[in-house]
């Protein structure tokens, strides 16, 4: 069996551990069959890029002869824990952004009955990876650097979506807000730690790899991968097709400082920022038509795959000056599933 298939095969066992097993006082049927739900619409149905990579990681790691299937089948639920963790944040991100679909379905605060209560399927979904790893890795010694692994996560997170948020206000157009230094800060952030950091990080301390210099050379590259990966979401919520994207984007409506805005504003005319000053951050379908015609103006694409090129040679080397002791298909595996991806 593949790791794909076991990372899938986990799942139901899952479900049913966090709903059936761990609390059983029957006075919460209801709310339990509540996070069932939120769970079997919220968790599966990406990519489980990250999820993944926790097993994937570790294999890179530790010879297969000192694996057992104990730690294999921890290194799935660690992986799992990531993507519950990822549920989280996209059903309050789709909330935030006011988004409409997502993984080809409408966001879960879009359901009929559901809303704002979304909130607080959220925090369900957060409390659900602590009791996972409370259920399957407390005897192990790494339990504490998981913990503290994913609380310190979710903060760099939340404060990147903080940023991102603050650099956003709606109705209130500033170009001038919209800057790289900003940008690179966002995305750091908001994305770069949760999605490229934490999975490998999680992987070094179940192999028990705690040293902080291996750790910082890790992160080093991993947040570089990061942040293209977060440029290459920017394109997509322009460029992507929603029927292979599974969402709508909603960067130019949401007054986002997006990867396009801010490189487009590094090159255009003056006449050219006037024209973006009086449609960006617009929800009617004329505005966004012209913010779109002035990106096509100016070749973003075109510019968008020259960057993509760029900053893979640039990862290359980066893998090569700074994996040291950690061996690089930790890296290289990722960068595979993530450049020249559509979805
Ligand atoms: C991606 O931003 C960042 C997140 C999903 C993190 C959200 C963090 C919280 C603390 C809620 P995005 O809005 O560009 O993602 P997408 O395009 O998938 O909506
Ligand atoms: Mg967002
Ligand atoms: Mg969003
Ligand atoms: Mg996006």
């Amino acid at each position: 069996m593949t790791d794909a298939q076991l990372f899938d095969r986990q799942f139901k066992e899952l479900v049913s551990e966090l709903t059936e097993d761990d609390i059983t006082d029957p006075v919460l049927t209801d709310a339990l069959n509540r996070l069932k739900e939120v769970l079997l619409y919220n968790a599966p149905g990406g990519k489980r890029n990250r999820g993944l990579s926790v097993i994937g990681s570790l294999r890179e790691l530790v010879p297969p002869a000192k694996l057992s299937h104990d730690d294999v089948q921890r290194a799935v639920l660690v992986g799992w824990c990531i993507e519950m963790l990822q549920a989280f944040f996209l059903v309050a991100d789709d909330i935030m952004d006011a988004s409409l679909t997502r993984r080809g379905q409408p966001c879960w605060y879009k359901r009929e009955g559901i809303g704002l209560d979304a909130i607080n399927d959220a925090f369900l979904l957060e409390g659900s990876i602590y009791r996972i790893l409370r259920r399957h890795c407390r005897g192990q010694p790494y339990y504490v650097h998981l913990l503290e692994l994913f609380t310190e996560t979710s903060f760099q997170t939340e404060l990147g979506q903080a940023l991102d948020l603050m650099t956003a206000p709606p109705h209130k157009v500033d170009l001038n807000r919209f800057t790289m230094e900003r940008y690179k800060a966002i995305v750091k952030y908001k994305t770069a730690f949760y999605s490229f950091y934490l999975p490998v990080a999680a992987a070094m301390y179940m192999a028990g790899i705690e040293n902080e210099v291996e750790h910082n050379n890790a992160k080093h590259i991993l947040l570089e991968m990061g942040e293209f990966f977060q440029i290459q979401d920017d394109y997509l919520d322009c460029y992507g097709d929603p029927a292979v994207t599974g969402k709508i984007g909603t960067d130019i409506q949401d007054n986002k400082c997006s990867w396009l805005v801010v490189t487009a504003l590094g090159i255009m005319t003056a006449e050219q920022r006037a024209e973006l000053e009086a449609c960006y951050g617009r929800s009617d379908a004329v505005s966004v038509e012209r913010v779109k015609a002035l990106y096509d103006t100016l070749e973003m694409p075109m510019r968008y795959h020259d960057y993509e090129e760029q900053s893979y040679q640039r990862l290359l080397k980066l893998i090569e000056c700074h994996a040291q002791n950690l061996p690089h298909a930790v890296f290289l595996n990722f960068a595979k599933k993530i450049y020249k991806r559509n979805k």
